[in-house]
């Protein structure tokens, strides 16, 4: 590491929820257990290097606010090399241990195929020696196939090839460099894969363009050694209309009908899920239900507006509800919670980053402890597991195990008559959520 980015801040250290430093962890302690593993490896969070190293801020209406001290010359590919400094600084003074880019965040984009390769190259041979000296590795890579204009109508779905041969040559190399950079897992996220408008499209013939694209980048990162997770990312809408991974539900029906099951998981970013309509939890367990669950973008939407504002994650409620589904699940490795989030536009102190991040990583780590409290002590499990007991036993087992008929079903409600009525006992449930929040 060379000059410090951040010289006023140390590393960032647990001081307990009274603690008024604004540079501590109130609730984050990576090594303290929680339902018999540490809080590091509950959550395996990483850092989304885009947010927080690239992304200045602009809007449609206005130009970036924030000034990027890696930025020092008018060379792109010395700058990258200054903004992993930067971000390697960032990492260990976080205590974060897990870091995910897109390839154009790490190097920029060159004059050729061949250039954009060697581009990366020299990054990732420097990020491998950062992961070294430091222990931060990588979650997980992708590749950037939305921002050049020529993906306006889509990578793999566009319906120019000649496209979707230039999204196969990124896809290739970003494998080669998540693979080389010992990356746990790999992410499509749709980017501009979907449509504006049926008019000008033929949507079966694209999704089966993804399928056999998705197939094709499987089988080269298996080829070259990469035993982790594919990940795609569920988004339904943005920069498209219409997102064909429109949520969890609809992208494990397309990995089901394209046969890609057995590699592929799903990356569930809370912001998406609830411009789908759904609330976080929804995808989540939807999810873990199906054994799909691969990893977390952690951020948040906005209940008054209706696209994706990628805010940190300050909701209480919602990390609770989330930490509970993933104890049920067994926890999210191989896969982690990335901060897919980014400061406000006016956030323009770089310690911002920091009050940002620390914040992120306490919400769930209080959301952690609550939720395990809530499984432990309480009666939560009884309370909806009782609702299904007609069907641990008896004629309910036989219906669950597919051995009655419909004509049987028939005989059994002529025979017993109308069923007891049974309270859900959701206010119940509500305010037993609520008095565990202290
Ligand atoms: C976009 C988004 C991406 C993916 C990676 O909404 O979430 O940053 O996480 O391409
Ligand atoms: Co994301």
């Amino acid at each position: 590491m060379s000059t410090p980015y951040f010289p006023n801040i140390d590393k960032i250290e647990y001081e307990g929820p009274d603690s008024d430093n604004p540079f501590s962890f109130k609730y984050y302690q990576e090594d303290k257990v929680i339902a018999g593993k540490t809080m590091k490896d509950h959550f395996r969070f990483a850092i989304a290097y885009w947010h927080s190293f690239c992304n200045e801020n602009s809007d449609p209406f206005g130009v970036g606010t924030r000034v990027f001290p890696w930025d020092k010359t008018d060379d792109p590919l010395e700058n990258a090399k200054f903004r992993l400094d930067a971000a390697f600084e960032f990492f260990t003074k976080l205590g974060t241990p897990y870091w995910c880019f897109h390839d154009r965040d790490l190097a920029p984009e060159g004059d050729s195929i061949e250039g954009s390769e060697k581009n990366l190259q020299t990054l990732v041979d420097l990020a491998k020696d950062y992961q070294k000296d430091t222990g931060v590795k990588l979650l997980w890579g992708t590749a950037n196939l939305f921002t050049h204009k020529r993906y306006m109508s889509g990578a793999s779905t566009n319906p120019d090839f000649a496209v979707v041969t230039h999204a196969g040559a990124q896809v290739k190399a970003a494998l080669d460099a998540t693979v080389e950079l010992g990356g746990e897992n790999y992410v499509f996220w749709g980017g501009r894969e979907g449509y504006m408008h049926l008019f000008n499209t033929m949507m079966r013939r694209e999704l089966d363009h993804l399928g056999t694209f998705l197939r094709s980048a499987r089988d080269y990162g298996r080829k070259i050694g990469f035993e982790g997770n594919f990940l795609i990312e569920p988004k339904p809408m943005e920069p498209t209309k219409h997102q064909y991974d429109y949520d969890a539900a609809t992208v494990i029906g397309f990995l089901r009908e394209q046969d890609l099951m057995d590699d592929f998981k799903l990356n569930i970013e809370a912001n998406h899920v609830t411009l789908a309509g759904h609330s976080f939890a929804h995808d989540i367990a939807v999810a873990a239900e199906s054994g799909m669950l691969g990893s977390i973008d952690a951020n948040e939407g906005d209940n008054q507006n209706g696209w994706d504002t990628d805010y940190f994650p300050t909701n209480l409620y919602d990390a609770i509800e989330t930490m509970i589904i993933l104890l049920d699940n067994g926890g999210i490795a191989p896969g982690g919670f990335n901060f897919d989030a980014k400061i406000r536009r006016d956030s323009t102190d770089l310690e911002d980053l920091f009050h940002a991040h620390i914040g992120g990583m306490d919400t769930f780590a209080r959301g952690l402890i609550i939720a395990d409290n809530i499984l432990e002590n309480s009666n939560f499990r009884e309370l909806r597991e009782g609702r299904y007991t007609s069907f641990d036993s008896g004629n309910g087992k036989k219906f669950e195990n597919g051995e009655l008929t419909i004509e049987e079903l028939r005989d059994l409600a002529a025979k017993n008559g109308e069923p007891e009525v049974r309270s859900g006992k959701q206010e119940l449930l509500e305010n037993l959520f609520n008095r565990y929040i202290r």
